[in-house]
């Protein structure tokens, strides 16, 4: 028995990874751990995927239905991609080779809000969850789950699917004990209950996963590292964003909208994310928390510098400097981090109970506010809508962030019309580009277009724009909302005319 696992009955299920798969009917959906790149299995999918090429090879069919947390790693997502080994996949995703997949028609995927996922599961919504596939950190003499470097749906999977097949990484922190706050009070309409959190630093359920040992049909050990996210340093598009978002809130405390320490913080992952945080590192504001998805580099330098009293997540997401500070510091660290499932992470009750400060990026904002989070051309998905539907809509203060353009300046992030809706108008405070702001709270249509235009529309493209709104308002059926239909997504179909476009479509 290693020392990572320390109950009897679980180490007697010690195998290999391929032995474990075997265990795994052909056509099963599978529920893996996982969440930006922390916490899924290192071993098992890998040979799940080596087992799927030689059915392949001997023209036998083969494939499962994959559920996450939500975005892997080459070594879960590539790898079953790579031999068409998935048939339906949720909820988000952002793994190359199996964006590839979706685009050229070879794999079904369904793009789910974060926080909906458990409640659908529990529903039925997906068909019967066959078998849980989990990391875990450790496992104790009581036989209780010391989760990993992501919660995610690791709750719901170990609830709800018929074997559960578990994966102890030695490579992660011992010091994630006691870290972790899951809770087992939610449950369906019409037994649903408050969820009691009025602070990101409560904690209402328990440090561990639960799991009945009956259930487990495999143990597989590693000691594998996690998919470490190497963040660029901020570049002058970033910090000019960073800049921004800073002047927003320094004018919402002095007009008294917000307070000194701000409300919780919710970021999106990426770049630009990443930057605002190392902004905030720099900025007036002491005493902050956040209640969030995800920490990255910037929320844990935040956490270092005493500025963020708490952050509440449901998963880590940092490069390998960070992961050897925190596991260098892991036990300082624990009293200032919680890591949720991520029904209550993203919880939307809870979003609005706080006030969130929601900050996510988009694909492109069209000039009245709508966003487009996941579509090029309104065809070809990216990644998912993630958590960002999540926060937006309960959120306190609304915020997007993107660069006011997009492949080396080819393309704007500014149009007249979304080629595809993931946040509608109402759910859209302030969008930022490098170029500036525009505050849409209170705005009618009209106002937003010619505030969105001039604040954020990159200098190359604003005139073309101006030209398309001006032209709108002559010439549209109604004057709410102007629009020349006709016109409106061609805006999109020029680019592909003019081949600009057409690095994205090879790729
Ligand atoms: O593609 O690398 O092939 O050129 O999209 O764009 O600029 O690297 O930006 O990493 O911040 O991602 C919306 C995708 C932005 C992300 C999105 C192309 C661009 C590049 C990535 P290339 P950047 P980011 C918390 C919250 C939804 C989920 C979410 C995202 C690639 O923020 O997935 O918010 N958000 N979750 O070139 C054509 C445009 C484009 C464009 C960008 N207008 N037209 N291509 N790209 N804009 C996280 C979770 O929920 C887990």
């Amino acid at each position: 028995m290693t020392g990572r696992i320390r109950n009897q009955r679980f180490a007697a299920k010690v195998v290999e990874a391929p032995e474990a798969v075997d265990l795994i009917e052909p056509g099963a959906n599978v529920g893996m751990s996982g969440f930006t790149g922390a916490g899924y299995p290192k071993e098992v999918p890998g040979a799940l995927a080596k087992r799927v090429a030689e059915a392949h090879a001997r023209g036998l069919p083969m494939k499962f239905g994959l559920w996450t947390g939500a975005s892997t790693a080459p070594e879960l997502d590539g790898a079953l991609a790579d031999v068409e080994g998935i048939d339906l996949r949720l909820p988000y995703q952002s793994d190359p080779v199996t964006r590839a997949k979706i685009n050229s028609g070879l794999m079904d995927y369904t793009d789910i809000h974060l926080s909906h996922v458990a409640q659908r599961v529990w529903q039925g919504a997906f068909g019967k969850l066959d078998v849980a596939v989990v990391e875990v950190s450790g496992i104790t003499e009581d036989g209780r789950l010391v989760p990993s470097s992501s919660v995610g749906n690791n709750k719901t999977w170990l609830e709800q699917a018929d074997r559960v097949i578990l994966e102890v990484n030695s490579w992660q922190s011992e010091h994630l004990e006691g870290m972790h706050d899951i809770y087992y009070g939610t449950a369906l309409p019409p037994r649903r209950k408050p969820i009691p959190i009025t602070r990101p630093a409560d904690r209402i359920g328990t440090p561990y996963l639960e799991c009945p040992a009956d259930k487990v049909i495999a143990v597989v050990e590693t000691e594998s590292p996690d998919r470490n996210t190497v963040f660029t340093p901020p570049d002058e598009t970033s910090e000019r964003i960073a800049g921004h978002v800073l002047d927003l809130l320094e004018s919402e405390v002095r007009s008294g909208r917000l307070p000194r320490e701000l409300l919780p913080l919710q970021s999106g992952v990426g770049n630009v994310a990443n930057a605002v945080l190392a902004g905030l590192g720099a900025g007036p504001f002491d005493g902050m928390t956040a209640y969030t998805e995800v920490i990255q580099d910037g929320m844990l330098a935040l956490i270092e510098s005493g500025k963020l009293r708490t952050a509440s997540a449901t998963a880590f997401s940092l490069s390998p400097a960070a992961i050897d500070r925190f596991n260098r510091d892991a036990a300082a660290y624990r009293d200032r981090i919680l890591l949720r499932p991520q029904e209550i992470s993203n919880h939307p009750e809870v979003v609005r109970r706080l006030g969130c400060l929601a900050m996510n990026g988009i694909v492109e904002a069209d000039i009245y506010g709508n966003i487009n989070s996941t579509h090029l051309m309104g065809s070809r998905i990216q990644n998912g809508i993630g958590g960002s539907g999540d926060f937006a809509r309960n959120a306190h203060v609304s915020i997007f962030v993107t660069p006011s353009v997009a492949k080396g300046g080819a393309v704007s992030a500014i149009v007249p019309m979304v080629s595809h809706v993931d946040h509608t108008e109402h759910d859209v405070d302030v969008i930022v580009t490098e170029q500036g702001l525009a505050d849409l709270r209170g705005l009618s249509p009209r106002k937003r277009a010619e505030r969105i235009i001039a604040n954020c529309a990159h200098p190359d493209f604003r005139p073309a724009l101006q030209d398309y709104y001006d032209r709108a308002l002559r010439s549209s059926f109604g004057l709410h909302t102007p629009h020349l239909l006709g016109e409106a997504l061609s805006w999109h179909q020029r680019y592909i005319e003019e081949g600009s476009m057409r690095a994205a479509a090879a790729g």
